[in-house]
């Protein structure tokens, strides 16, 4: 097979580039390694930035989000039983829209598929070769059988623990990580949210976050023990836990109920440097991973969909080389004040082993200086509601 883009991975990152090249007559095939309904059942982001709105606009597959999607205009933030409202609208104009991943990656499907889109799934042992040249290509198997696709460009959208990361040569490629020591346990379940707003918890029995996906399903997520397993928690464990971190008010009118799924993700901050080898681009989670505080993760995946849609429509629409010339580093540089943001809000609402009476006095004044200050307030909100690209 010949294409002009091939796309590895078929999660947001990849179905998102794939659609918006097709609106420019790009051709591109889509390489996914798990099943269609594999890739929908896991349960990830919840809070889009209205720069991953403009690009689901423009790639046609914005029509759902703006019906079934909830516009919030702020977030809660809590400490102990105290706590504050940071107000996204009045201190940056935009709000952000709490719509799921699983939505998000549910419609792009819809959209390649009513266009035709190839996506193979369920591929095998897909190697990258000669990235650094003008034709590189892809192998791969599905259910045993060999393939074959040549390509102009590949973009590397199989997330962290995919390959095209590993096939930029050890001698060109830099990594930066920091692991943290804890997870977080979420569970989805049938209920109402127990605030209109997400609230966002520091208390001294660790973090927790009340968000949602509508009016009967909440998302709830508490810090937990890396060594700790899902099935160490029972659904009346995790509700006691919950209520303990958040304000007794709230605590008080929490709907709890049977939990719908149940998982644990290790928090990690993450950037591979550069982004790009030869005419092999990175994309979102396979660059850089972010821990979850913030709900930088898919957002970001979406400001590199930016930068490479853009360098790959000027090239082939011009043939300017400029765009992808500048993709590692226009992208990097908005990556790692989105790694900032998420590792500062990180160590600002968790409880850390080994954490000093003064650490903890730390956390508390910046939580009492958020509270008061405007400027403040317009920082974190102008991270939060996404850094302009
Ligand atoms: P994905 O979603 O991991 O998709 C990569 C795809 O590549 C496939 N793949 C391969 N395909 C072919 N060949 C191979 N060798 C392959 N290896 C892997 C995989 O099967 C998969 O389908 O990466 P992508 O597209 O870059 O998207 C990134 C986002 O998924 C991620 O950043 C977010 O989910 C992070 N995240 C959040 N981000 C936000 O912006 N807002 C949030 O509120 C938010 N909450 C979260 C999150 C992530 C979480 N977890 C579980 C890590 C909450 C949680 C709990
Ligand atoms: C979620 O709803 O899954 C969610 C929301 C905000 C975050 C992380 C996850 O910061």
């Amino acid at each position: 097979m010949k294409t002009q883009v091939a796309i590895i991975g078929g999660g947001p990152s990849g179905l998102l580039l794939s659609q918006l090249l097709h609106t420019r007559g790009i051709e591109s095939i889509v390489l996914e390694r798990k099943t269609k309904d594999y890739v929908l059942s896991r349960i990830r982001a919840g809070v889009l930035e209205q720069g991953l709105v403009r690009l689901l606009e423009e790639a046609g597959c914005a029509e759902r989000l703006h019906a079934e999607g909830y516009v919030h205009d702020g977030t809660l933030v809590s400490y102990g039983d105290e706590m504050f409202r940071v107000d996204f609208t009045e201190h940056t104009g935009t709000p952000v829209i709490v719509y799921g991943q699983t939505e998000v990656t549910r419609d792009l499907y819809a959209a390649r598929e009513a266009a035709g889109g190839i996506i193979e799934y369920e591929v095998e042992d897909v190697v990258i070769n000669n990235a650094d040249s003008d034709a590189p290509y892809i192998t791969y198997t599905v259910g045993g059988e060999p393939r074959r696709v040549d390509c102009d460009f590949v973009a590397g959208c199989d997330g962290f623990h995919g390959i095209s990361r590993q096939t930029i040569p050890l001698d060109v490629r830099r990594e930066y990580e920091k692991v943290y020591p804890f997870g977080w346990l979420g569970i989805l379940s049938e209920t109402p949210p127990v605030n209109h707003e997400l609230i966002y918890a520091n208390s001294t029995r660790g973090f927790a976050l009340c968000s949602m996906r509508n009016e009967n399903l909440s998302r709830y997520y508490i810090q937990c023990s890396l060594s700790d397993k899902p099935e160490d928690w029972t659904d009346e464990a995790f509700w006691q836990e919950l209520k303990r971190r958040i304000p007794a008010d709230q605590a008080a009118k929490l709907v709890t109920g049977p939990s719908i799924e149940k998982s644990i993700a290790p928090l990690r901050s993450f950037v591979t440097e550069p982004m790009r080898y030869g005419n092999l681009f990175l994309c979102g989670d396979a660059a850089h991973i972010v821990p979850p505080t913030g709900a930088k993760g898919l957002n970001t995946a979406a400001s590199d969909v930016h930068y490479l849609y853009n360098g790959l429509r000027a090239f082939y629409e011009t043939g300017s080389r400029e765009g992808i010339d500048s993709y590692s580093e226009k992208a990097l540089k908005r990556v790692w004040k989105a790694e900032r943001f998420s590792w500062w809000f990180s160590s600002l609402m968790h409880r850390y082993p080994h954490q000093s009476e003064f650490d903890l006095k730390m956390q508390i004044a910046d939580l009492e200086f958020l509270r008061s200050n405007k400027a403040a307030q317009q920082a974190m909100a102008e991270n939060y509601v996404g850094l302009p690209y």
